[in-house]
């Protein structure tokens, strides 16, 4: 029965066991995971618009080839994740369907506006920085499709987070414009950065029962506080601010922020956030132009099929 079940659950994950596609899991953790997983997928495709404006005005070579490998890293990674959520029973068509409505969810931060070639850097080093610790936590999770996934996302993620933080280090060093740039990106993408890990533990309805079934491992504001406690100090030692007057370090060498403005944070999710029409839009008219190539691909499939298809 239900709770017997249960109990064998919960106790493979305190274990330390994954739980596999074919296994038993509550409803709850399917709808879960069905629901994190399916936003991350939009999130990393969704992620891709913000960088992907500046490709054709990289001011190098070398940084034209870095931003197009990375965006396409990007593509790669909603495709493992939309593939995890696979495993969870909900189709491709069903999650395209609910973005493209824009009844799901994707990461607030991808609704900004990337006004220079500064912010290409700083997407790098401080939202990869924060996505890479929100991700080595789930790299943990006891989902065994999602957390694989993690893994080698992180590790592809972590070059995209040096490539970003070499390049901020390098205007930060440069000429007054450059040095200029670089603040501006940081002063614009520091408090979003912040908000992208998720509301204070507190106002997190999702977070007990996530961490009770160890699909996350670590809470909102403690992955936070990781991702400050490393970002600032760096930050700062490049010579370039925070735009935080009350951000400063604790005795127990923990950096405290001042308040996060979690208006802003909600109006940004609930689609009033300065990009979300136009990402939408960006989103709709690619499945629209793309028609086509899923047109080809079933006609391809049905000439392939020893079945022949009506
Ligand atoms: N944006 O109970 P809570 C990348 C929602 S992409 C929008 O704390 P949870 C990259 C939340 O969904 C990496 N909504 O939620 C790609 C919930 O609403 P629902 C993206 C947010 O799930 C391209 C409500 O607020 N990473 O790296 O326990 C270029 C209450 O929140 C946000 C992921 O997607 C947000 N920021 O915790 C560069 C990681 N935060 O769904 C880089 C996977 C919260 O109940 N996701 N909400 O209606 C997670 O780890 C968790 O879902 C979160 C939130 C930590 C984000």
């Amino acid at each position: 029965d239900y709770a017997l079940r249960l109990a064998e659950f919960e106790a493979r994950i305190a274990r330390g066991e994954k739980i596999e596609p074919g296994d038993w899991m509550p409803e709850e953790y399917r709808r879960q995971l069905v629901r994190m997983i399916s936003q991350h997928a939009h999130s990393e495709v969704v992620g891709m618009l913000p960088e992907g404006a500046w490709i054709t005005r990289a001011p190098s070579l070398k940084r034209k080839m870095i931003l197009i490998a990375k965006v396409q890293d990007e593509a790669g990674h909603g495709q493992y994740l939309y593939h995890a959520a696979e495993t969870l029973g909900i189709s491709r068509e069903e999650m395209l369907e609910a973005l493209l409505s824009g009844r799901a969810k994707y990461s607030s931060i991808f609704n900004y506006p990337t006004l220079t070639w500064a912010d290409i850097g700083t997407i790098g080093w401080l939202v990869d920085g924060a996505a890479i610790k929100n991700q080595t936590m789930l790299a943990q999770c006891s989902y065994g499709p999602y957390s694989r996934a993690m893994v080698r996302i992180c590790a592809e993620e972590t070059f995209h987070h040096k490539q970003g933080k070499e390049m901020v280090i390098a205007y930060a060093k440069g000429t007054p414009k450059q040095r200029q740039m670089a603040q501006d990106a940081i002063n614009r993408w520091w408090w979003p950065a912040l908000m992208m890990l998720g509301p204070h533990d507190a106002d997190s309805p999702n977070s007990e029962v996530l961490i009770r079934w160890g699909v996350k491992t670590k809470s909102n504001d403690t992955v936070r506080q990781e991702f400050i406690n490393e970002h600032a100090p760096e930050i700062l030692a490049t010579g370039l601010s925070l735009p935080d007057p009350e951000l400063h370090q604790d005795p127990q060498g923990n950096w405290r922020h001042g308040p996060i403005n979690w208006e802003e944070f909600w109006s940004v999710v609930g689609g009033n956030g300065p990009m979300n029409k136009e990402r939408l839009e960006a989103r709709r008219r690619a499945h629209t132009e793309g028609a086509w190539v899923r047109e080809a691909l079933e006609a391809y499939a049905a000439k392939k099929s020893p079945i022949p298809m009506a």
